[in-house]
């Protein structure tokens, strides 16, 4: 279906069931926000609810859940072992993740740390759920290629959302290698390990394992600003946890996210993130 197809819409984002209880559209884990980034998790946790889910957990390093309780309303609030960073320590919970969650989304603000090779292991290998993969989160794989194969043997889907910088640093490529061969660069990764691969940017790309490749239309230098990628991350996350399908999620996801940087009504250079999330709505009710 055309992304913007009503049916699709309909299908997935609008019609809530009358009989619904928010269990009915899914919990998300959002797992980041170390010292000083705690605002990445709060605007990936605002997306996600914007986007129908009915329940959405931050986790944060214990030192930073008083600081990101009073900052946020709606989203429940979570700690693992940490001060300032994630301890390697706090892995066990992984374990506990599928029976309490239907998507996850680790990286924004995650940091790096100490143990941070161990602990995203047992992330892969533990939290059985559709998984997006952002940020610091895309970071530590491009460092541990061990880590790889754990990717490629996930049962669900696995979803990385690089910027350019990012992939670079994934491929072992100079920004400008990506950015000059962007289709055959994200089509080689999404290959590689078997998970979508979101090449963001002006013309966002969506690669798929299978070689297909979505070119997305929507999107402006609006969203060129802090924190735009972190909501995209808790969009594509609410989607999962909502049990759309990940080819259908992610694309959903970033057109929306994209025509939200088109349509705020502001101008473009004083469109904060959080105007962005507002305009989720807005724009679910023009494409139905
Ligand atoms: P440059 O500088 O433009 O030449 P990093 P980050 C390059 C969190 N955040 N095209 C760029 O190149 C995130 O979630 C928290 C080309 C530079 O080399 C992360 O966890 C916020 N190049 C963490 O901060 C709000 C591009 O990549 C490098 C490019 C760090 O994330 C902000 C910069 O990327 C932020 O989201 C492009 N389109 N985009 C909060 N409020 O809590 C980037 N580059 O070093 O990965 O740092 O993206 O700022
Ligand atoms: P991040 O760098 O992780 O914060 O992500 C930035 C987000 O904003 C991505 O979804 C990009 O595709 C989007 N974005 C940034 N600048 C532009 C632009 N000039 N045109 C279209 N999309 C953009
Ligand atoms: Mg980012």
């Amino acid at each position: 279906a055309r992304l913007n197809d009503p049916e699709l819409w309909h299908e997935y984002c609008v019609r809530r069931d009358p009989w619904a209880h928010k269990g009915t559209y899914g919990h998300l884990l959002v797992i980041g926000g170390a010292r000083g980034m705690l605002g990445a998790v709060a605007m990936a946790g605002e997306a996600a609810y914007r986007m129908g889910t009915g329940l959405v957990t931050l986790t944060v390093p214990e030192s930073e859940r008083l600081a990101l309780a009073a900052k946020v309303t709606q989203a429940m609030v979570w700690s693992w072992p940490g001060d300032g960073v994630f301890a390697a320590g706090s892995v066990a919970a992984f374990r506990e993740t599928p029976r309490r969650f239907s998507a996850l989304a680790v990286g924004p603000g995650l940091g790096r740390f100490a143990g941070e090779e161990a602990w995203m292991a047992q992330l892969l290998e533990q939290a059985d759920l559709p998984l997006v993969l952002d940020a610091d989160a895309c970071n530590i794989l491009a460092d541990y290629s061990g880590l790889l194969p754990l990717v490629r043997a996930r049962k669900q889907a696995t979803i990385f959302t690089p910027h350019p910088g990012e992939m670079a640093r994934l491929m072992r490529l100079p920004v400008k290698g990506v950015e000059e061969n962007r289709p055959l660069v994200a089509r080689k990764l999404a290959e590689r390990l078997q998970a979508i691969i979101v090449l963001k940017g002006r013309y966002t790309l969506i690669a798929f394992p299978d070689g297909r490749c979505l070119l997305n239309p929507t999107g402006g230098p609006a969203l060129a600003k802090a924190g735009s990628g972190d909501l995209l991350t808790g969009m594509i996350g609410a989607l999962l946890a909502q049990g759309v399908p990940a080819e259908k999620a992610v694309p959903m996801a970033v057109f929306v996210h994209g025509r939200a940087g088109e349509m705020t009504g502001m101008q473009e250079h004083s469109v904060m993130v959080t105007d962005l999330c507002q305009a989720i709505p807005v724009v679910i009710d023009q494409l139905v």
